[in-house]
């Protein structure tokens, strides 16, 4: 096996992975707040706003703190209802995986480097997603699955990347030097940061206007051969052209450690 630098890329998914929080968590919390009689409706600004809030129950309890929710709203009832109405629409096929994503995921799959999933949604939520989109190998390919409520602060802090680098057996300081990280918002980068590793991000229409100055590589998404990404920001100057590459994420790796 080749000695790379790179050895392992943990994944993020809302946002990353798919584009799910418009079409996706955003539909289902509606059809909750329909189902239960709830006078509120999340359109997409509004809900582009709330997601400055990381995790489901936590943005439904913030709207509720505003006073948009009543009191009496049972948030953990509601929310599980929303995870069933998000499987849902899954499983329908509403929400596709992201351009570069299958290609990605294949070749680090091929190339032996170990991936593992880092988010904040809820894990039956990730369940869905791997099993209708990306197909029910990856449960075995993944070798951690980081999800949720496992860990008592979610993204921006980094304690999901820090239970995900436990469960890979990689120190952290192990990590800050052969693990990346794929991120789509500003929440997703800091925890990353904060956990020391290299974050590339993939930009989408909710958080394209984030700050992601702290990132190591910004993309308009990680690109097909027959439809390029844009690079948006490469403070480390490396050589990437029409889509990101293994080859692309080695050399990331490898120049933060001659800055480093
Ligand atoms: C994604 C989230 C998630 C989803 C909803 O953040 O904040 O909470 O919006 O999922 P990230 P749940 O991509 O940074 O992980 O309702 O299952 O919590
Ligand atoms: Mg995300």
């Amino acid at each position: 096996m080749k000695n790379r630098q790179l050895k392992a890329v943990l994944w993020d998914v809302d946002g990353t992975l798919a584009d799910t929080e418009c079409d996706g968590h955003r539909v289902a919390f509606n059809m909750a707040f329909d189902e239960a009689k709830i006078a509120r409706q999340w359109d997409e600004d509004t809900y582009g706003k709330l997601l400055a809030v990381a995790g489901g129950k936590e943005r439904l309890c913030h709207d509720m703190q505003d006073g948009n929710l009543s009191d009496n709203v049972d948030v953990i009832a509601l929310h599980a209802r929303k995870t069933v109405f998000y499987q849902q629409l899954i499983k329908e096929g509403k929400l596709p995986l992201r351009p570069g994503v299958r290609r990605l995921l294949n070749d680090l799959h091929t190339a032996d480097i170990t991936q593992g999933i880092s988010t904040t949604t809820t894990i039956s939520a990730l369940d869905a997603l791997i099993k209708y989109v990306l197909g029910e190998e990856w449960f075995d390919i993944f070798a951690t699955l980081a999800a949720g409520d496992i860990v008592p602060f979610k993204k921006p802090a980094p304690d999901i990347y820090f239970h995900a680098l436990q469960e890979l057996k990689i120190s952290p300081e192990l990590a800050s030097k052969h693990v990346l990280a794929m991120e789509d918002s500003a929440n997703g980068l800091h925890a990353a940061k904060a956990a020391g590793l290299c974050c590339v991000v993939t930009v989408n229409d909710y958080t394209a206007n984030h700050d992601f100055s702290a990132a190591d590589l910004v993309v308009s998404n990680l690109g097909e051969p027959n439809s390029p990404m844009q690079i948006l920001s490469n403070p480390h100057n490396i050589i990437v052209t029409d889509m990101i590459t293994i080859n692309n994420l080695e050399s990331l790796l490898t120049s933060m450690q001659n800055v480093g």
